[in-house]
């Protein structure tokens, strides 16, 4: 046996794993880092380390699972499983409309099978109605580097430009947790002078290597964000150059932040006013600097408006397209960036195209070999696809790469609503949280039997080889889909005898728009391990740096913009009188499906616990053996604690990697930012009350 290679199935980083062989050449491996891809090459984290566990779990699904009247599921096989579908399908549209299936994808999957679900919901199902996960994740960061730059590249240079840089603010991103291995390139920063600050409700993993830590409460970045872009503009440390010659709004922006002097941000905020100032003046003045955000702004309804905000950061002091300098938003998934380039979103077709323009419509009806016509136009966000089955217009849907009863907000909601379907089909490796409620629950490969192509965090697209087989009768995503589509008597556009033949279509699909492909090919990406779009031709070199020159509006400039700070949707009163954050830890992913059946990964986290500040504590008279009961307007939870001066004293964080009474998303908030659609995971506002150790608590100390 051979040693195999592959890449991790968890975060963004998407680090590069080699499964060597037991010597006794039983079917045994160990994971060990690969010293051959150019990202965090020779480095895994924990998740990394285990990610083989849960594909060879014993809870594995390996045969097509049919409900039955009674509740039970009975084992069937795929043909009867697909021709059953298809015909459950054809029945509802008949009565209902096309739009009444609908899709729900993930940024798990490859490009090749984000691009498929697209296609299928287009072309086979011809409904509008797709949306997936990522919608809970990058929308946010998409629209504001969409409205700001033109286009959206979650990060704007290779991570190699961070260990370059002299000035690294960290916003709302727990990198030490969710993105390891991308350490070692901040530390080398700070090793090279560098200055860090962290923007954080709470002391995280990642803030303990920064200079400057600021504790900001959930829902304040915009204030304090004004204020430092009041301190840069009032004492004309902002690159004017920069500004006359690649930006337009500045005039606007410097009118909007010019009462956020760093006193009043300090009374609205409890940010010290030196601190603003401090942050601001060195940042500014530093020869380069890269501002990174993620969701700890962006899951607000707020989210677009915060992250433009650090944009504007980013803009005025001129420090993107060059060295050690740039703008990025964390992408969080496997493929959180693929997965939102090829067609799984409401409104777009491949490569970035808007479906309701009608050349993208024509160019990419063309490759698909229909009429544009056929095409049908604009769906709604994953949330607003659970509320159009509450309210009855969508009789069906297939999930295929979500666990959404554990990862959308207000799950009481979303478990509701989803029970009312004729028709739910999931695709999972597991019989999810999801699966549980599903009609069909068909068998889908792991990462280590998907080959495939995926785009890490930077824009770099690579290829990740097939290194199993598939385990019984489990088949390809790809497979599960084209098969699906013959049954429903679509078969013709469907027709590939490889997942490469997928990716050339693809990449014929994207030529011409914004996520470019077109000059990709399997060949090139395992010669150079990794090519960076847009990639427009096959002698391109791809482009590892955007905005060297021009941004991506027609006229080459950026757009800044000038924001007043927002309520949450949810502020706290006196009946609900804390913020809830959510967000993650090291050891579990997502909704948990993976890593809570990696033993050693679950065996070191295995409950969520509530982190809360000793006032908070005092105040509530917590003692010893004693739990918290969460309750917001939609649910009440009761969690483990841990008591830390870490958090803000009016916060509480919560894990959110756990299904049913533990799930945390019983009580967030569903309402949705106006432009991304993005749900408010970060804030929603609780009372806190403390359980007395019964029996069984006291046990469990
Ligand atoms: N271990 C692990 N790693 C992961 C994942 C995982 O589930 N587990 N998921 C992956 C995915 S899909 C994603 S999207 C990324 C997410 O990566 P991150 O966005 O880094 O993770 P979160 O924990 O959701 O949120 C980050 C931080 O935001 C803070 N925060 C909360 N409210 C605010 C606020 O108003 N302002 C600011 N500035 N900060 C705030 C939280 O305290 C938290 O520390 O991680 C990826 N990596
Ligand atoms: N409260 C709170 N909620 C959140 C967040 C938060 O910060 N706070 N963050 C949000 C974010 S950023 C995200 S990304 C979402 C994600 O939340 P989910 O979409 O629920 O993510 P996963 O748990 O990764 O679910 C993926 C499912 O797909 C399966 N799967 C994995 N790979 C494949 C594959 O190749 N093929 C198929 N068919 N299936 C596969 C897995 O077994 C798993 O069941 O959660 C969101 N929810
Ligand atoms: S950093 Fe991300 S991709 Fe790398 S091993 Fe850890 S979870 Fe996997
Ligand atoms: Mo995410």
């Amino acid at each position: 046996m051979t040693t195999l290679k592959s890449h991790c199935c968890f975060c963004s980083m998407q680090c590069g794993l080699e499964l060597i062989p037991d010597a006794s050449d039983k079917p045994i491996y160990t994971v060990k880092p690969s010293s051959d891809f150019p990202v965090a090459t020779g480095r895994l984290c924990q998740k990394g380390f285990n990610a083989m566990e849960h594909t060879i779990h014993p809870e594995r699904i390996l045969h097509p699972l049919k409900r039955e009247e009674t509740g039970a599921w009975s084992r069937t096989n795929w043909d009867e499983a697909l021709s059953h579908i298809a015909h459950q399908i054809t029945t509802l549209q008949a009565e209902y409309g096309k739009d009444a299936v609908a899709v729900y994808g993930g940024g798990s999957l490859t490009n090749e099978v984000s691009y498929l679900l697209g296609k299928f919901t287009r072309v086979a199902l011809q409904s509008k109605y797709i949306d997936y996960n990522g919608r809970f994740c990058m929308s946010s960061a998409a629209a504001a580097a969409n409205r700001a730059f033109g286009i959206d590249r979650g990060m704007t240079m290779p991570l190699g430009e961070l260990a370059k840089s002299k000035y690294i603010i960290l916003a709302g991103t727990n990198i030490a947790e969710c993105q390891p291995t991308m350490m070692p390139y901040i530390i080398e920063a700070k090793k090279n002078k560098a200055i860090i600050v962290t923007i954080d409700p709470r002391n995280t993993m990642t803030s303990k290597i920064a200079d400057i830590h600021v504790r900001i409460q959930p829902g304040f970045d915009s204030i304090f964000m004004n204020g430092l872009l009041h301190v840069i503009i009032e004492e004309k440390l902002y690159d004017q150059a920069f500004v006359d010659k690649r930006t337009h709004g500045f005039a606007e922006l410097a009118e909007t932040v010019k009462s956020y002097t760093p006193q009043r941000v300090e009374e609205l905020t409890g940010v010290l006013a030196a601190v603003t100032r401090t942050i601001a003046r060195g940042f500014a003045k530093a020869e380069s600097g890269i501002v990174l955000t993620a969701r700890g702004l962006e899951q607000q309804v707020n989210g677009v408006e915060n992250t433009l905000n650090y944009i504007n950061l980013s803009l005025i002091t001129g420090k993107m397209g060059k060295p050690g300098s740039g703008y990025g938003a964390v992408t969080g998934q496997a493929n959180g960036q693929g997965g939102r380039e090829h067609g799984q979103k409401a409104d777009q077709l491949p490569g970035y195209r808007l479906i309701d323009d009608p050349q993208a419509r024509e160019h990419v009806a063309k490759v698909w070999g229909i009429d544009p016509n056929e095409l049908p136009g604009k769906g709604v966000s994953a949330y607003e696809m659970i509320e159009k089955i509450d309210q009855g217009e969508i009789k069906a849907m297939i999930v295929l790469g979500s666990n959404p009863i554990v990862s959308a907000p207000n799950t009481s909601f979303v478990e509701r609503a989803m029970k009312k379907l004729k028709l739910l089909v999931v695709v999972d490796m597991f019989e999810t949280e999801t699966a549980q409620g599903a009609h069909w629950l068909l068998p889908s490969s792991s990462f280590l039997e998907g080959e495939g192509t995926l785009t890490n965090l930077e824009g770099r697209v690579f290829h990740r080889p097939q290194a199993f087989q598939t385990p019984g009768e489990s088949k390809l995503d790809y497979q599960i889909i084209s098969e699906l589509a013959g049954h429903l008597g679509r078969g013709q556009y469907f027709q590939y005898n490889s997942i490469e033949e997928v990716f050339t279509e693809l990449a014929m699909a994207t030529a011409g728009g914004k996520a470019d492909y077109s000059g990709i090919s399997y060949e090139r990406l395992k010669a150079e391990k990794g090519v960076f779009w847009p990639c427009p031709s096959s002698d391109h070199p791809g482009t590892p740096h955007m905005f060297k020159d021009s941004f991506d509006h027609p006229d080459g400039k950026a757009k800044l913009f000038g924001i007043i700070p927002k309520m949450p949707a949810e502020p706290v009163d006196q009946q609900y009188p804390y913020v809830l954050t959510t967000g993650r830890i090291a050891n579990h992913y997502l909704s948990g499906a993976q890593t809570r059946r990696t033993e050693a990964l679950h065996k070191k986290a295995s409950v969520p616990v509530a982190e809360i500040h000793p006032w908070l504590a005092e105040k509530i008279g917590l003692g010893l053996h004693n739990r918290i009961r969460l309750t917001s307007r939609r649910d009440s939870l009761v969690f483990d604690v841990k008591i830390t001066e870490g958090i803000h004293p009016r916060t509480i964080f919560v894990p959110f990697h756990w299904g049913g009474e533990l799930s945390i998303n019983r009580l967030t908030n569903d309402k949705l930012d106006p432009v991304s659609r993005m749900p408010e995971f970060k804030i929603c506002a609780v009372k806190a009350e403390r359980v007395d150790a019964g029996e069984d608590n006291a046990l469990r100390l």
